[in-house]
């Protein structure tokens, strides 16, 4: 795959193929139902389609490989040719191997290539994109009682190291891409001051991806909206994301998102295409 294109911001439409995802769960498990909602992600605009076999909410418990592997690959399989790229959002090595191999040509990784010792070497011997994103701890505990001294300088930090340990090993800066890693250990104020200073990540030299779709702090704000009634609240921070110059949104509505990206983009960039 060649580099990825950032004229405008991407939309990346997430295919969970878990039973237990906390906004799409159980949907898209049977592979059938899991490809036809990605040709309908792309139809609505989406730019990647991020398949995960792994769910990594709050409390989720880990999957083993085998079962990781059962759910995604023949997904991806017959994502091949389908006209946009495909990211494999694994913390697992040998998920990131078999679906590199299988045609996905991004890795999308949680723990920022932490989570497997073999993952560094996975990622160095492709041509890959690479998505570090930030978590403090594992998803089993990590909204327990996270804690930072100053939440944006730590994330800034950690993304730093691994932009830094990457490069070590062999992968080239201009295939990283950096995510602070919204609601993966942050209690709703770090999730608020990352969101207000997103802007402060740039100077790290790699694009930005952000995913807020649905998450739960969304709901906090919004008197305990369930994940299904969290589009205006997932929008109004992809906005303030989107103004803060982030390159790729991952999202649940990506219809809807590209409707409200290309608003702000006539708005701000005067680049308005009239659809009568
Ligand atoms: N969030 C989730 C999963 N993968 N990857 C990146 N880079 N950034 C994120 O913010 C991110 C991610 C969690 O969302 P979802 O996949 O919808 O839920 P679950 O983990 O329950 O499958």
């Amino acid at each position: 795959m060649g580099p990825l294109e950032f004229g405008r911001p991407l939309v990346m439409g997430v295919l969970n193929v878990t039973p237990d995802s906390f906004a799409d769960g159980g949907r898209y498990l049977e592979p059938d139902a899991a490809i036809a909602h990605a040709r309908r992600l792309i139809e609505r605009g989406a730019d990647i389609i991020d398949v995960g076999g792994e769910s990594t909410r709050p409390g989720a418990e880990p999957v083993p490989v085998e079962e990781e592997l059962r759910r995604v690959l023949p997904v991806i399989s017959a994502l091949l040719g389908i006209g946009v790229p495909v990211s494999i959002d694994t913390r697992h090595a040998p998920v990131m191997r078999a679906a590199l191999a299988a045609g996905a040509s991004i890795i999308n990784d949680v723990s920022a290539l932490t989570g497997d010792p073999e993952s560094l070497a996975v990622a160095a011997a492709s041509d890959a994109p690479v998505i570090l994103m930030h978590a403090q701890g594992d998803p089993r505990t990590m909204q327990d009682s996270p804690v930072y001294t100053d939440v944006v300088d730590e994330v800034h930090e950690y993304l730093k190291r691994r932009i830094q340990a990457c490069t070590d090993a062999g992968i080239d800066a201009g295939r990283l891409i950096v995510d602070p890693g919204i609601g993966f250990g942050k209690t709703l104020d770090h999730n608020l001051a990352l969101l207000r200073n997103l802007h402060r990540f740039h100077d790290l030299g790699c694009p930005v991806l952000l995913g807020v779709s649905r998450k739960s702090f969304l709901g906090r704000l919004s008197g305990g909206a369930p994940a299904h009634g969290r589009l205006p609240g997932s929008l109004a921070a992809a906005l303030a994301a989107i103004h803060q110059g982030v390159h790729i949104l991952r999202v649940h509505d990506v219809a809807e998102t590209r409707q409200a990206l290309d608003v702000w983009q006539a708005i701000f960039q005067g680049t308005a295409t009239e659809n009568s």
